[in-house]
């Protein structure tokens, strides 16, 4: 019998750093990593310690990502200063796409995506590129609606990413279900995504491959309820002037800080939700 290598699957660290509250951050890397071996693969979460890239951090590392005073959220443009600086850093979907592509992962899971902010439209997460060039499988629940979601669709569109729904006919938008805007195709299994994604790779076309997982039923929060905390975060970013990486950073905070435990609990179960079909789907691949 031949022994496979285990079917691998990336986490990112920037929703360790500037996404969650501390402990919750840790308890959850660690759940994702739990739910992730429960699925039958090894969970690899990315991020840079000392200027070196880490596929796969330690216990301690976890701890000082989670927790330190100076951890910088390190887009694709931020890589060679961290590196050369030997800083730590937190990778966004952007950068842990490209460090997995690197070690050969080819599935990550995270909880959303950036894309094209509502308001500054030429504010655009390095995210959307990211997925134009590098092949990778996302797996995420959309994108949050701090974001301009349809102008998020069209920019993927244009740059020839496939948007998957898995479960689904529709793009979710984090805390909801639906956001009322198509996807591309809809998948209900492993089988069915790692289909699509060997197809694109047997092609030669290049990026990576969105696959959208909606938030479980119970833990939602219709849309009509989290739009006004949304708008009131929105504006009160705009108030202070804020640009370029610090935007989501505090718009992820201020609607924690104004919809409080309930958000924090559909972030948290998304994440894992996430994990479990990010496994299902590295299972798949490594089969077919
Ligand atoms: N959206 C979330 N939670 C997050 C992020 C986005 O709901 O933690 C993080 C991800 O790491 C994502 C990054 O890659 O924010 C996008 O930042 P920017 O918009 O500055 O590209
Ligand atoms: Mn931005």
């Amino acid at each position: 019998m031949v022994n496979r290598p285990l079917p691998q699957v990336a986490l990112e660290s920037t929703v360790i750093s500037h996404g969650l509250p501390y402990p919750h951050n840790v308890a959850l890397a660690q759940e994702m990593e739990q739910i992730i071996r429960a699925g039958g693969a090894e969970p690899r979460t990315i991020g840079i310690i000392q200027g070196e890239l880490i596929a796969g951090i330690n216990a301690d590392q976890l701890l000082q990502l989670a927790t330190g005073k100076n951890i910088r959220k390190v887009s694709r443009r931020d890589l060679p200063i961290v590196v050369a600086r030997k800083q730590d850093g937190a990778t966004t979907v952007a950068t842990t796409m490209w460090i997995a592509q690197r070690f050969g992962i080819e599935v990550f899971a995270t909880g959303g995506i950036g894309g094209v902010h509502r308001g500054d439209g030429t504010d655009i997460s390095a995210d959307l590129q990211e997925l134009a060039q590098t092949p990778v499988i996302v797996v995420c629940a959309g994108a949050k609606a701090i974001l301009n979601l349809p102008a998020t669709l069209e920019y993927l569109e244009t740059h020839g990413v496939t948007v998957v729904g898995w479960g689904t006919d529709e793009f979710p938008a984090f805390y909801s279900r639906s956001s009322g805007l198509p996807v591309d195709v809809r998948c209900d299994t492993g089988q069915e995504v790692a289909a699509i994604w060997q197809a694109k790779r047997a092609l030669h076309l290049p990026g990576g491959l969105l696959v959208t997982v909606p938030i479980p039923v119970a833990d939602e929060i219709p849309a009509h309820e989290i739009e006004p905390v949304i708008e009131q975060a929105v504006a009160d970013a705009v108030a202070q002037g804020l640009r370029s990486a610090q935007v989501t950073p505090f718009l992820l905070t201020r609607i924690a800080e104004l919809s409080g435990d309930r958000s924090l609990r559909a972030n948290l179960v998304l994440l894992k939700n996430n994990a479990r079909v990010a496994a299902a789907i590295a299972g798949a691949l490594a089969l077919f």
